[in-house]
């Protein structure tokens, strides 16, 4: 952490990684992003799934689901109950970098469905993919939320490239990815009315101070996100409100300007062409492309490659 702190906060422009926005917090605050009424993002994600669950289990007949960053699981749960109505037993793997909120989601899923075998893997899918042995086969792995869009087209396609290593013939990779859309529906997405997405912005200060023992004062820099056409991203930023020195242990000190920004996240925004790209360069074939009705948020059935 501290090695990603120090390149980050000494670069110019400076930024940090959005993983570290996962702490319990966090995590919680991105739950409840979920639920704001212009963050479109996980509802047209579910309307597509709902519509379309036992078609793509129909077409994989899986017995394992993996599926990374998968936070609560919310969503997941109609995947998980389409697979049970073609397979009496179940196994799912669910990957994510926050141990607390993993252990939360494998409780709450054994306790509600007893027919599922929950294994869960602490993994920071950024850096390796390490899966226990898969032994029902065969397998759908799941990338959903559109979290693909933290990383940049080199990133993507080394993630995706990561999964199609562990996939055999008959595995199916599961895609969500966010459509490109007028500026303003975007823009509002990321900077909600009730202030929410602010907090989880600043809320990556707050886990510095506590892992690493920074001084930040989280108050003291303003959220900014904004969609920058040209790179079809929206941008995420922290603003220091005034200038200010911030000290993270075993880093020099850190002398914010006023109004010098942080880049906290990128999220990339897609298209058709933009999915086959990264796909075809990770070795995938796109061969089912389901969108939700008011054409916002698609969801891609890839296949490996021969
Ligand atoms: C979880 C990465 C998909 O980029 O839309 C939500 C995170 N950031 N609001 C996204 C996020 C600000 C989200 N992903």
């Amino acid at each position: 952490m501290l090695e990603d702190v120090r390149a980050g906060l000494l670069a110019t422009p400076r930024e940090l990684p959005p993983k570290y926005f996962y702490d319990e917090r966090g995590s919680r605050l991105f739950e409840e992003i979920t639920r704001l009424p212009e963050y479109y993002l996980t509802r047209a994600e579910r309307e597509i799934l709902l519509a379309h669950a036992a078609e793509i289990v129909e077409t994989t007949r899986p017995h394992t689901l993996v599926e990374l960053g998968a936070g609560s699981a919310a969503k997941t749960r109609i995947l998980l109950a389409a697979m049970h109505s073609q397979a009496a037993a179940v196994t799912y793997v669910p990957v994510d970098v926050s141990e607390d909120f993993l252990k939360q989601t494998h409780d709450a899923l054994e306790a509600e469905f007893p027919w599922l075998r929950v294994e869960p893997v602490v993994a920071d899918m950024s850096v390796g993919l390490e899966l226990p042995p898969m032994a029902h086969r065969p397998v759908l792995f799941a990338f959903l939320g559109s979290t693909i869009g933290n990383f940049d087209a080199t990133g993507a396609v080394a993630l995706l490239r990561r999964i199609r290593d562990r996939m055999r013939a008959d595995d199916r990779l599961l895609l969500g990815t966010d459509l490109r859309k007028d500026r303003r529906t975007l823009e509002a997405a990321y900077n909600d009315s009730a202030g929410v997405t602010a907090e989880f912005n600043r809320n990556m200060l707050y886990v510095l101070n506590t892992e690493l023992g920074a001084d930040f004062v989280p108050k003291r820099f303003e959220h900014r996100a904004f969609y920058n056409q040209t790179e079809h991203r929206i941008e995420m930023h922290l603003h220091s409100v005034g200038a200010q020195t911030v000290h993270v242990p075993g880093l020099p000190p850190i002398e914010m300007r006023d109004r010098e920004g942080i880049r906290t996240e990128l999220s990339y925004k897609y298209d058709r062409r933009a999915v086959e790209e990264l796909s075809t360069a990770a070795g995938l074939s796109l061969t089912h492309w389901f969108v939700d009705a008011q054409s916002r948020f698609t969801l891609s059935l890839l296949e490996p490659t021969p």
